[in-house]
């Protein structure tokens, strides 16, 4: 079977940008090691500490966290990280070409109940520019090299692009390698099914609240079919159930604090979806323009997120023309 490595190398990726890759998956499976342990390797629970965003730590935030940016800041192409759980960027090599973006730990909440969370990574080039300041990663999402999730689930999956199509590997506990389970995903363009985390419903734009009460109408609203909705609470599962059998996905734009145009981050979260999702013939939009063409104007900014199947994302944004 062929490992991740053997099939960037018959794609011809740059060496260098595969070796930024290595370093990613290299802390990743220590991340699914700690997991697998779980109780026992004393990693669930709050670190008892707030991130930039004023978010509770677990303990294993901190822990992924860390392996990322000690392993990545020892590779010799990476010039800078930049981390969710990071007040600010952190430089690492001064001949680096790569800037590795990262949420270490995505669905955080997850984990004290044993239920899927992920690593989402982002590789951006670093164009030669000074890696300790936030203004050389403000790049948009057309700018990625390679972007990817590492799913923690009943197996570890890495779902990854650089730019040649979606391909899917499984980690091997025996081999310790990812190896190609399924090359070249891509997203059906209609669906019966979405996510949405309908607490918020109320404080949705009223576009929103049209396209989710057609949803919800079914075979008897104006869509003219019944709908399946789930959400995990985890953007990295509720992404590879997209990838793997269609549906669309949304955390739009809500009116809780005026701070935050949505809760997803465009760094960390957006822009890597979003190129997974396209790469996968599947679309992706902040309901008023594709996420990779945002210009980021800082490193920790929000975005409203639509993305999945073509077909029903092109639907959702309809009720807003
Ligand atoms: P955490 O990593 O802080 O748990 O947040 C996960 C997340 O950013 C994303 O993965 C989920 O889709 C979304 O938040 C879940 O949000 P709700 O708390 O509104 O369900």
């Amino acid at each position: 079977m062929q490992t991740v490595q053997q099939l960037l190398q018959n794609n011809n990726v740059d060496t260098k940008l595969v070796s930024a890759i290595d370093a990613v998956l290299e802390a990743s499976k220590e991340i699914s090691f700690l997991l697998q342990k779980g109780a026992m390797s004393g990693i669930l629970g709050s670190a008892e500490q707030e991130n930039v965003q004023g978010e509770t730590q677990k303990k294993l935030d901190v822990i992924s966290n860390d392996l990322l940016k000690d392993i990545l800041k020892d590779c010799p192409v990476v010039a800078g990280i930049a981390s969710e759980e990071e007040d600010f960027p952190v430089p690492a090599n001064k001949d680096g070409e790569f800037l590795v973006i990262f949420d270490p730990l995505d669905g955080s909440s997850n984990i004290d109940i044993n239920v899927t969370v992920g690593t989402i990574f982002s590789i951006l080039p670093s164009n030669g520019g000074d890696a300790s300041v936030e203004k050389t990663y403000l790049q948009s999402g057309r700018n990625q090299l390679a972007a990817g999730y590492v799913l923690y689930g009943p197996s570890t999956l890495l779902v990854m692009t650089t730019g040649q199509g979606v391909d899917i590997f499984t980690l091997d506990p025996e081999t310790k390698e990812f190896v190609l389970t399924d090359a070249q995903s891509t997203i059906t363009p209609a669906t019966q099914e979405f996510a949405i985390n309908m607490s918020n419903q109320r404080f949705w734009a009223e576009p929103m609240q049209n396209y989710v009460a057609d949803l919800l109408a079914g075979e008897t609203g104006k869509l003219g079919k019944r709908y399946n909705m789930r959400w995990v609470a985890a953007m990295v599962a509720d992404v590879h159930r997209i990838i793997h059998r269609g549906g669309i996905f949304m955390y739009p734009w809500d009116s809780r604090d005026a701070k935050k145009p949505g809760k997803l981050r465009l760094m960390y979260e957006g822009n890597p979806m979003s190129m997974l999702v396209e790469q996968a013939g599947g679309m992706s939009s902040t309901g008023e323009m594709a996420i990779m063409d945002v210009q980021p104007e800082t490193i920790h900014q929000r975005v409203p997120v639509i993305l999945g199947s073509k077909e029903e994302v092109e639907m959702a944004l309809s009720y807003s023309k």
